[in-house]
């Protein structure tokens, strides 16, 4: 059987949560607790020297990144069914799976300078922090971590990830305008590889980035929440206290997060 180590929240587990969930697939799983640091356990580092998650294990072979993790699941087990017909809109889906990279490097950012820093810096000392920050095997994710923690929404990364999330969102809208879904007329891998980062974004009360000028990514998300994969695997998962905390979290931030990206999109 299908084994996946996973946290409950995490956008990226989610995402691979979805994919099996709308395959139909079962799945052994292995949840770690992230803010404990359950990813930087000895064994864990075995299977992901990395310490993120998600990882999956198909009859031994290791798998990570969530957007490979699922074109793998769909390539495997699905015929490739996620995936849109035509080459044109195919190369389109791979795209947006690359795009995932920058569009979880934006929402991590927005997390980790708002809801993420607030809890951190009121449940950790600073030595705590400091092993916590050491434990991180990749030196730049170490550099930007630090920085979200020691600056907030003004650190040089906040910019940087307003920057990326304006032309995500143009595009997502773009897209959105003229098809039903992000994968084309149907819905697809595209679908499932970003909902859990703009849902993240809803739940931190976020939404204002994009509910005024792209309104095609509201209407596509409320879609996407109501679909069985993501009742299962988020509404079900997710205990609504974690999420009323985080919202409340995140909206204590939005009056400053809102003139940042005001003051950027009215350039
Ligand atoms: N690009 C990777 C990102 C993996 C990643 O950063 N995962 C986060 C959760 S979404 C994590 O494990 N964070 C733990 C940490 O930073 O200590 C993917 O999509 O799988």
């Amino acid at each position: 059987m299908l084994k996946l180590y996973h946290g409950l929240t995490s956008v990226c587990s989610v995402k691979v949560r979805i994919g099996l969930a709308e395959i139909g697939l079962e799945y052994e799983s292995h949840v770690l607790d992230l803010p404990k640091g359950d990813q930087h356990h000895p064994d864990y580092l075995k299977i992901n020297p990395d310490a993120v998650v998600p990882t999956l294990i198909d009859d031994g072979l290791v798998l990570y990144e969530s957007s490979l993790i699922l074109e793998y699941l769909d390539r495997e087990y699905n015929d490739g069914n996620l995936m849109p017909d035509g080459k044109a809109e195919e190369a389109g889906a791979r795209l947006w799976l690359l795009r995932c990279l920058s569009v979880h490097d934006a929402v991590n950012s927005l997390s980790f300078s708002t809801a993420h820093r607030d809890r951190t810096l009121a449940s950790k000392t600073p030595d705590q922090i400091g092993a916590m920050l050491a434990n991180m095997p990749d030196p730049v994710k170490r550099m930007k971590r630090k920085d979200l923690l020691d600056n907030g929404l003004a650190s040089i990364f906040v910019q940087q990830a307003l920057l990326n999330l304006d032309r995500i969102f143009s595009d997502m809208n773009s897209t959105l305008s003229s098809n039903a879904w992000m994968s084309g007329t149907d819905f697809g891998i595209t679908d499932i590889a970003l909902v859990s980062y703009i849902d993240r974004l809803q739940k931190l009360g976020f939404e204002g980035l994009w509910m005024e000028d792209q309104p095609g990514i509201g209407d596509w998300l409320d879609k996407m929440q109501s679909r069985p994969s993501f009742t299962a695997e988020v509404t079900e998962k997710i205990d609504p206290s974690v999420l009323e905390k985080m919202k409340f979290e995140g909206s204590q931030h939005w009056p400053e997060l809102e003139r940042q990206w005001s003051k950027l999109t009215s350039q």
